[in-house]
C-alpha cells in the first residue's frame, strides 16, 4: 500500500513540474468543488469528544452537478504539500454536501504510510486543493478546485465557504466575528461542516446554544 501511495505522489509531482496544475481546472469543476473548509478548530468538530488542533480541521465538497459523483477518485492536499492528504471515500448525489475531518486524513496517511500531519490547514494562510485521479493516467492528479487564504480565514473557528453552495466565497465568521477589510469579507453565519451554506438556519451548535439559554431562565 505505501508504494501506491508514493506512486501517486509522484504523479502529482510531475503535474506541478510541468505546469498542469491550472490544466484541470476547467476541465472538471462542475463535477465537484471545495464548498466550505475551517483550518483553525475551537471545539470538537469531529464530535470524537475530545478538541483536536489537527483531528477538527474539515473541508466540505459539494456536487454541483446532475450525476452522482464517485469521491473515491478525488483527493484533498494544502499549498505545501506536493503527496494528497486524503483520498476522499464514498459517493456524493446531485447538489449533495461530504465534510472530511483531519481525523479522517490522519487515519489515511497512517494507512498508507504517509505519516499522520492531517489536512495540515495552516492558520497563518494556505491553499486548499481538491484533485481527481486522470481518466487517461491513474497515476496522475489534475486540480478541480482551489482555494488560497490568508491569516485572517484561519482565524478560531471562522471557516469560509461558498454562499450559496457552490457559489462565491465569503467568510463564516458567526463564532468569531472578523472587522477587516481583508478578502474574503465576514457574513456573520456560522460555520456548518457537512451540511447546506446557509446564512440564520437552525444549526446544530445553535440550536444548543438556545437551549441552554432557556435552561439558564427556567
Ligand atoms: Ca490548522
Ligand atoms: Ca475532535
Ligand atoms: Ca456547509
Amino acid at each position: 500500500m505505501r508504494r501506491g501511495f508514493w506512486r501517486i505522489g509522484l504523479g502529482v509531482t510531475m503535474l506541478g513540474v510541468i505546469g498542469g496544475l491550472a490544466l484541470g481546472v476547467s476541465t472538471a469543476r462542475s463535477e465537484l468543488v471545495i464548498n466550505e473548509f475551517l483550518a483553525n478548530p475551537g471545539r470538537d468538530w469531529d464530535g470524537d469528544g475530545v478538541l483536536d488542533s489537527r483531528d477538527d480541521e474539515w473541508v466540505e465538497v459539494y456536487n454541483p452537478g446532475p450525476d452522482t459523483v464517485n469521491l473515491t477518485v478525488y483527493w484533498l492536499r494544502d499549498g505545501l504539500n506536493e503527496d494528497p492528504n486524503l483520498n476522499l471515500f464514498g459517493e456524493l448525489g446531485p447538489q449533495q454536501i461530504a465534510v472530511f475531518y483531519g481525523s479522517h486524513a490522519a487515519a489515511w496517511q497512517q494507512e498508507h504510510g504517509g505519516g499522520a500531519a492531517g489536512l495540515s490547514l495552516n492558520n497563518g494562510g494556505d491553499t486548499v486543493v481538491l484533485m481527481k485521479t486522470d481518466p487517461a493516467d491513474p497515476l496522475a492528479l489534475l486540480m478541480v478546485d482551489s482555494f488560497q487564504y490568508t491569516a485572517h480565514v484561519g482565524a478560531l473557528d471562522r471557516a469560509c465557504g461558498r454562499l450559496p453552495d457552490g457559489d462565491d466565497w465569503t467568510l463564516f465568521d458567526g463564532l468569531n466575528p472578523y472587522a477587516g477589510e481583508l478578502f474574503p469579507q465576514g457574513n456573520g453565519c456560522e460555520p456548518t461542516p457537512g451540511e447546506n451554506n446557509v446564512c440564520g438556519g437552525n444549526t446544530p451548535l445553535e440550536a444548543h446554544r438556545w437551549s441552554e439559554v432557556k435552561t439558564h431562565w427556567q
